[in-house]
């Protein structure tokens, strides 16, 4: 071969190798989530061109980092590589701005601490105002979003603080890289090798939070290894809070009721206890050398099994203010109120206010009690806990679950803005909606985000993880309006897409609670896994761990009679809102079985009796899948082809297990109510013994 032809080759493979590079670097594998700041294009692209990059860089880490933030988001919204931007410092600013700039002032009185940020036109160009570096930070990635939307900067005029102050992400990690109910990898806390390590993924999760407004991370299980409270894990958790810090965001960690015991030397717990007291103490006071802004501890206590004040005969409230004193001012401790027992036997949905209501008034004030959305278990539908607007002395935090256990876990689509909203927007007849009750302290949100390199299992979860960030910032956006902001910046700006992917996504949710759980029915799901249908259960060692609890089916009937002739959950709620509830004949429909057992002939509004009512109910949720299985695949043409491969295998496994649910489900009421299908409805697939002996040893376990 002469020498000239070789030189050709090489040249060849160095091209294709270089092609091969920049075709990765633009692969779409949803690593880049909502910050993928694709350019703009015509009129919106020429707006965004005329602003000059004129960054003001102080010496503060977060001022810095919306510089770098800005001047990176708008290179590439530009279509450009990425430039340095011009750089002038805090002293140059004092001088005047060329005309037309964009600029930072991070410290201005006028503007509330906490996160708020004012854009404003100033000497015609934008000027980003707050009260402290952070909002200078929120300011810039808002900004960006709104540069992102389309919008014309000339008309960006926005005023915003946060509805909240906690907006926290819960990871149920443990230090082994385990996720309990994760379904998306492994952890992203790498214990192993930290604290000399740190994976840059850290980073961009700490970045990623910010460009929505979280806050804060608890970093473990709330089913807590009592480690995270050694001195060997200090250094550890520095090296995470350092490298979060400039972003805004707290570290917290879950504590051990019983760690004094476990890892303390000492031979009790008891809250109460002067050593124990002590120890808790000195435990604060080591992570607060290091971790100055440490947030403070979650607890999960007495319940699943977890230890807890109950163990010495001590309540709640004795727990907590033994955590509380430890920390003082310095931040706070934040209990479940996810507890019910083995032994009350009554309703598992009324014990969480029976234990805490009695204790309103008892707690330090900086205590907050962490309730989730609904009385039971994040199940795909359930009226808003009775603890919201019960408890005037206790600051509530919301919680909510990210990572969908018991939605359909990684593969089905479910966007829970509308889920959440259900129960921010309740009224609680007790000093205003939900939202308003706890806006005092805050929501927090159990994680969806591990080692997958979407990071959330499915492109389509990344959009729970945004919107659970900005309903904390702002819990009056819509939920569409969310979708839209999420779909258009992950996605696809085109309207033929967003038309058609928004009320794809608001129906999504509908869709599971209606092939899972229809008419308020809840907890239907497999023991274990919680991810398929397991109405049948009924021999699991505590009785409010089986389906059958939840359905109380029989010959007779169907559903939870909760009202007076019943458990009388009903009357935890404020009479207005029992109200609604009290008459099977007027309540809403989707929270019929939550709150009445009627009979399998019951008249429903729709004029169907309740079996007909609850097939059809299923039947519309598996018809709702395949509507969006359709839609997805009419928008190829908007989509990428990784993601939107991804994305259409996943709809056909819901579209497949949308009706496994129903035929399932179906199998086994008919076999309980010896009733015919209602005319013209499709028999289930298979036998019911069928459905009973599946059995899914691969499947992500407890
Ligand atoms: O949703 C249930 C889960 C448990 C979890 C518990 C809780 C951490 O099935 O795995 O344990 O809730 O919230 O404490």
């Amino acid at each position: 071969m002469g020498r000239g032809l070789v030189n050709r080759l090489l040249a060849l493979i160095a091209a294709c190798a270089a092609l091969a590079v920049a075709s990765a670097a633009q692969a779409e594998d949803g690593y880049r989530l909502w910050l993928r700041y694709a350019p703009l294009e015509g009129e919106a692209l020429a707006r965004v061109r005329a602003l000059p990059l004129v960054v003001h860089a102080d010496q503060d880490p977060t001022v810095a980092l919306a510089g770098e933030e800005l001047v990176h988001g708008l290179a590439k919204l530009r279509g450009e590589e990425r430039r340095p931007g011009v750089v002038i410092t805090a002293s140059r600013l004092a001088r005047p701005l060329p005309p037309g700039s964009l600029s930072f002032e991070c410290r201005d009185s006028a503007v509330p601490p906490g996160g708020a940020f004012a854009i404003k036109p100033a000497d015609g160009g934008l000027r980003i105002s707050a009260g402290e570096p952070i909002g200078c930070l929120y300011g810039a990635f808002a900004l960006l979003r709104e540069l992102s939307l389309g919008r014309n900067p000339a008309k960006i005029d926005l005023d915003e603080r946060p509805a909240m102050p906690l907006r926290l992400l819960d990871h149920w990690d443990d230090p082994n890289g385990y996720v309990l109910r994760g379904y998306s990898g492994r952890s992203i806390f790498d214990w192993w090798k930290l604290p000399e390590h740190l994976d840059q993924r850290l980073v961009d999760y700490a970045r990623a939070d910010a460009s929505i407004g979280i806050n804060g991370a608890v970093v473990n299980s709330v089913n807590a290894s009592p480690l995270f409270l050694t001195d060997r894990y200090i250094p550890k958790l520095r090296r995470i809070a350092d490298a979060w810090r400039p972003y805004g965001i707290r570290l917290y960690i879950c504590a051990r009721f019983s760690a004094p015991k476990d890892v303390g030397g000492l031979p009790t717990a008891d809250p109460l206890d002067p050593a124990v007291q002590a120890w808790w103490k000195a435990r604060a006071d080591a992570l607060y050398a290091a971790i100055p802004d440490f947030g403070g501890f979650l607890v999960k206590a007495n319940s699943e099994g977890e230890p807890g004040p109950q163990d010495y005969h001590r309540t709640h409230a004795e727990g907590a203010n033994t955590l509380a004193r430890a920390v003082g001012s310095r931040g706070v401790v934040i209990w479940r109120a996810f507890v019910y027992s083995a032994e009350d036997q009554t309703d598992r949905a009324k014990q969480a206010y029976n234990e805490f209501v009695p204790l309103d008034g008892q707690f330090e004030p900086n205590v907050i009690l962490q309730v989730k959305n609904g009385p039971v278990d994040f199940q795909p539908r359930e009226p808003f806990h009775p603890l919201f607007g019960a408890m005037p002395h206790t600051r509530l935090m919301f919680e909510g679950q990210i990572t969908k256990e018991y939605l359909g876990q990684a593969t089905h689509l479910a966007y829970l803005a509308p889920y959440w909203k259900e129960v921010l927007d309740a009224q609680t007849g007790r000093g205003g909606t939900v939202a308003q009750v706890i806006a005092p302290a805050g929501m927090a949100g159990v994680a969806n985000t591990g080692s997958d390199r979407n990071w959330s299992g499915s492109h389509f979860n990344q959009a729970n993880w945004y919107a659970f960030g900005r309903l904390a910032w702002d819990p009056t956006l819509s939920s569409a309006q969310i979708a839209r902001e999420w779909a258009m910046q992950t996605f696809s700006r085109e309207r033929g897409f967003i038309g058609k992917v928004v009320p794809m996504m608001i129906a999504s949710r509908e869709a599971v609670a209606e092939y899972m759980t229809p008419l308020g029915l809840t907890h239907q799901m497999a023991t274990g896994h919680h991810y398929g249908p397991g109405p049948w259960i009924c021999n699991l060692k505590r009785p409010e761990w089986n389906p059958c609890y939840y359905s109380r089916a029989d010959k007779g009937g169907i559903g939870f009679d909760r009202t007076a002739s019943g458990s009388n959950a009903l009357a935890q709620y404020a009479p207005s809102v029992a109200a609604q509830w009290a008459d099977p004949r007027t309540i809403d429909e989707d929270y019929l079985l939550w709150f009445h057992h009627v009979p399998w002939d019951f008249r429903t509004p729709s004029g169907r009796p309740l079996w007909g009512e609850l097939v059809y109910r299923y039947d519309r949720g598996v018809a709702t899948v395949d509507e969006m299985a359709a839609t997805w695949a009419s928008l190829a043409p908007y989509v990428d082809p990784e993601r939107f491969a991804d994305t259409a295998d996943f709809l056909r496994i819901q579209s497949r297990e949308a009706r496994w649910w129903r035929d399932a489900s179906i199998a086994y009421w008919q076999s309980i109510n010896g009733l015919p299908l209602p005319a013209g409805t499709r028999p289930p697939e298979h036998s019911l013994d069928y459905y009973k002996a599946l059995s899914f040893p691969e499947a992500p376990g407890e």
